[in-house]
C-alpha cells in the first residue's frame, strides 16, 4: 500500500520528490483499507470545504452571526422521574388510564420529528437533538412525550443526513431516560412509502421498540384500518403504547365534504378501540380542523370511546392554537406542540403560548416556561445553520384549506417543485393538487397517499395538462408509477375504493387489488436477507442495519458505502457537515463515547496541476494534510 501510495503521490510523479517527503508527507500512510475513522472524517470536511455539500449548494446560507448552538447545562445527578417510569411501572394500560385521570393537558413536543420534518424539509441531524436531550429530561420532566423518530426521519437520515437512525433513537433514550419517546409508523408502511410484506412490518415495529421507542403512533394514508393490524398487534407485543390513529380531512362541518363527516370519524375511532389501541390518535396532518370542528370531534370522540385522545394539528393557516384551546375545553387528554423557534406555520402550535394561554386555568399543562424558553433558545441557534432547507413561507396561509397538503410534505414538495423549475409556479400546484385529489376521489392525504397525489400533481402542472385532460379516455397520459402502484390496490382501499373511470385508465385493463397487499406479498425470508446483505456489506450486520435494509435497500447500501469512505460524520457539528471549516476554525467531534477528536482548519492549499487541493489540519495538536480533488 505505502508503494502504490507514493508510487501514485503526485508529487513522485511531479519529481518534487525526495526522502524528506515520506516523513512531511503523512497521507502516505493513509492505506485505504486501514484508513482510520480519524482520516475519514478529516477527508469529509476536505471535501465539503473545497467542492461545497451537493445539499446546500445554491440555497440560501446561515447568517453570519450563527454560532455553535449551546443547550442548557444540567447537574450530574439522574433527572426525575416521568411518564417513561409509569409506562415500566404500570404498562401501556396503566399509562392510558393514568392520562384519563390528568386534569391538566398533558403536551407532546414534536420538534425532533414532524417540527423539523414540517420547516426545514426533515434535514435536522441527530447531533442537534442529542445535545438537547439531557436538557428536556432536567428541565420538563412533566412532558408527556417527545416524538422524536420515525416518519420521513428514518429515510432521510440515511439518505441525505449519512447517518443512522436507529443510533439516533438509543442516544435520545439514554440522554432522555424519564419522558416517553414517540414514533410516527405508516402501518403495513412502515416507515417507507408503500406497503411491506407482514412479517416485515412485525420485524420492524419490534426492533423499533427494542431500539427506544415506547409510544408508537400508527395510522394508514387510507384510514383503512384493516392495514394497520399488523403494526398494531406488533406494538403490543412489545408492551408498548399504541397509539392507534385516524387521519382527519375535508371539514365535518361542510355538507360538500360529506363522505368525512362526524360519523365516519367517530366510526374509525371505534374500530380501532376494538383493534387495541390503548390510546386514540386524531392525527390532522394538514392543519384543517378548525376550532369549532374540534370542539365537536373531540366530543364525539370522547362520548364514544373510553381511551384516552391524543390531537395531532399543524398551524399551516395559524389557527391551530384555536383548534388546540378548543379541544382542551372539549377534554382532549394531549396535544402536540413544537419549542416555539421550530413551531408555527407548517408545524405545530407554539408550545409555549399554548402553556401560557392555559396557565392557572383547569388545564394547566404544568409546564415550567421558562425551561420551554431556554430549550426554545437552543433551538433557535440550531435553526439558524439550515438556512438552506427553509420553504421560504413567509406567513400562515388559509390556501391550506384548498390543496390539504400535509405540513410535513409542504416543504418536501416545495423543493421537489424547484427542483423541477416549477416554484415559481406553486400555487398552480397547490390548485392542481386539490384538483388531483378530486380525481382520485377524495382521499386522505398523508404519506404516501400525499406523495402519489403530489407526484401527479407536478407532473400535470409541469407538462400543462387539466383534470379534464387527465380523465378524457382519448387523451394519451403517461402516469406516474406512483399512481398506478395506488390505482392498483397497492396501498389499500379507501373508503367506498377509487372512482372506476379513472382507476381504469391508469391500470389501462389491469385488474386492482381490493384486498389488503400484505396478504399477497410473500414473507421476506429474514435469514437469507441477511445472509445477502452481508455478502454485500462483507461484514455481520445487526438487526438495525437488517431493518434499514430492508426499508430501503438503495439507501440503506449507499449510505453504508459513504459511511466505508468518510467515517461518523454524524460526530461534526452541523456547520461543518454541510459547508466545512474556514481557515483558524475549531471544532470538536466526539467518534464514540470518550474519544473526541479536536480538528482545527489551518489552511487550504491552491488547486495543483492534478486538479487536487491539499487541505491542512491540526488533528489534536498533531498536523495532518489531506488532498481532495477540487470538483468544483
Ligand atoms: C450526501 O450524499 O448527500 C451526503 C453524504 C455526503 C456526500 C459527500 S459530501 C463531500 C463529497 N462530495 C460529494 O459530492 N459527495 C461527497
Ligand atoms: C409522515 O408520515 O412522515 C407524516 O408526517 C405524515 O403526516
Ligand atoms: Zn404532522
Amino acid at each position: 500500500d505505502f508503494v502504490i501510495n507514493l508510487l501514485k503521490h503526485p508529487k513522485f510523479l511531479s519529481n518534487e520528490y525526495s526522502t524528506q517527503f515520506i516523513d512531511t508527507t503523512p497521507e502516505l500512510f493513509d492505506f485505504k483499507p486501514r484508513r482510520d475513522r480519524a482520516t475519514k472524517l478529516l477527508r469529509y470536511v476536505a471535501d465539503v470545504t473545497v467542492n461545497g455539500h451537493p445539499e446546500t449548494l445554491g440555497r440560501p446560507l446561515p447568517p453570519a452571526e450563527a454560532r455553535a448552538p449551546k443547550a442548557p447545562e444540567v447537574p450530574p445527578e439522574a433527572p426525575p422521574a416521568g411518564t417513561r417510569q409509569l409506562l415500566e411501572a404500570r404498562g401501556p394500560e396503566g399509562v392510558a388510564d393514568w392520562m384519563l385521570a390528568q386534569e391538566r393537558l398533558l403536551v407532546t413536543d414534536t420538534t425532533m420529528r414532524d417540527g423539523h420534518q414540517s420547516l426545514l424539509a426533515t434535514r435536522m441531524r441527530s447531533r442537534d437533538m442529542i445535545e438537547v436531550a439531557p436538557a428536556y429530561a432536567h428541565m420538563l420532566p412533566d412532558l408527556f412525550s417527545v416524538e422524536c423518530w420515525g416518519g420521513a426521519t428514518f429515510d432521510v437520515a440515511y439518505r441525505f443526513l449519512q447517518e443512522s437512525p436507529w443510533r439516533r433513537l438509543r442516544d435520545i433514550r439514554e440522554r432522555m431516560p424519564n419522558i416517553l419517546t414517540q414514533m410516527l409508523l405508516r402501518g403495513s408502511n412502515g416507515v417507507g412509502y408503500t406497503n411491506y410484506p407482514d412479517n416485515v412490518v412485525r420485524a420492524f415495529t419490534l426492533q423499533a421498540a427494542e431500539s427506544g421507542v415506547d409510544l408508537f403512533r400508527v395510522f394508514d394514508s387510507l384510514n383503512w384500518t384493516e392495514n394497520m393490524r399488523v403494526a398494531m398487534d406488533a406494538v403490543q407485543e412489545a408492551g408498548k403504547i399504541c397509539e392507534g390513529t385516524v387521519c382527519y380531512t375535508g371539514d365535518i362541518a361542510d355538507p360538500a365534504r360529506s363522505k368525512y363527516d362526524l360519523r365516519y370519524y367517530v366510526a374509525m375511532a371505534k374500530e380501532l378501540e376494538a383493534a387495541g389501541a390503548h390510546v386514540l390518535g386524531l392525527k390532522d396532518m394538514a392543519g384543517l380542523l378548525k376550532p369549532t370542528a374540534a370542539g365537536d370531534l373531540v366530543r364525539a370522540l370522547k362520548d364514544a370511546v373510553s381511551i384516552p385522545v391524543h390531537l395531532h394539528t399543524h398551524d399551516t393557516a395559524g389557527g391551530a392554537i384555536g383548534t388546540i384551546l378548543a379541544a382542551a375545553e372539549a377534554g382532549v387528554d394531549a396535544v402536540d406542540c413544537a419549542m416555539d423557534a421550530l413551531s408555527g406555520n407548517t408545524s405545530q402550535a407554539t408550545l409555549g403560548t399554548v402553556v401560557e394561554a392555559l396557565a392557572r386555568q383547569g388545564r394547566d399543562t404544568g409546564l415550567d416556561v421558562a425551561a420551554i424558553r431556554r430549550i426554545s433558545d437552543y433551538w433557535e441557534a440550531v435553526r439558524l445553520h439550515y438556512a438552506a432547507f427553509e420553504s421560504g413561507m413567509q406567513a400562515p396561509a388559509s390556501e391550506v384549506y384548498l390543496h390539504e397538503m400535509p405540513g410535513g410534505q409542504f416543504t418536501n414538495l416545495k423543493a421537489q417543485a424547484r427542483s423541477m423549475g416549477l416554484e415559481a409556479r406553486w400555487h398552480e400546484v397547490a390548485q392542481t393538487y386539490a384538483d388531483v385529489n378530486l380525481m382520485f376521489g377524495d382521499i386522505v392525504k398523508v404519506t404516501p397517499s400525499s406523495k402519489v397525489v403530489g407526484d401527479m400533481a407536478l407532473m400535470m402542472v409541469a407538462q400543462g395538462l387539466t383534470r379534464e385532460e387527465v380523465e378524457d379516455p382519448s387523451v394519451e397520459v403517461a402516469f406516474p408509477d406512483s399512481v398506478v402502484g395506488m390505482m392498483r390496490g397497492d396501498l389499500g382501499q379507501p373508503p367506498g375504493g377509487f372512482p372506476k373511470g379513472i382507476q381504469r385508465k391508469v391500470l389501462k385493463g389491469e385488474k386492482p387489488l381490493t384486498g389488503r397487499p400484505g396478504k399477497h406479498l410473500p414473507p421476506v425470508d429474514l435469514g437469507a436477507a441477511r445472509a445477502e446483505l452481508e455478502g454485500k456489506l462483507k461484514r455481520a450486520a445487526t438487526d438495525e442495519e437488517l431493518m434499514g435494509w430492508l426499508m430501503y435497500p438503495k439507501v440503506f447500501e449507499d449510505y453504508a458505502r459513504r459511511h466505508e469512505e468518510y467515517g461518523p460524520v454524524r460526530a461534526l457539528p452541523t456547520h461543518a457537515f454541510f459547508y466545512g471549516m474556514e481557515p483558524g476554525d475549531e471544532i470538536s467531534a466526539e467518534i464514540e463515547p470518550g474519544v473526541t477528536l479536536e480538528v482545527r482548519l489551518a489552511a487550504v492549499g491552491e488547486t495543483n496541476a492534478e486538479g487536487e487541493v491539499r487541505v491542512f489540519f491540526e488533528l489534536n495538536g498533531q498536523p495532518r494534510t489531506i488532498r481532495v480533488p477540487d470538483r468544483a
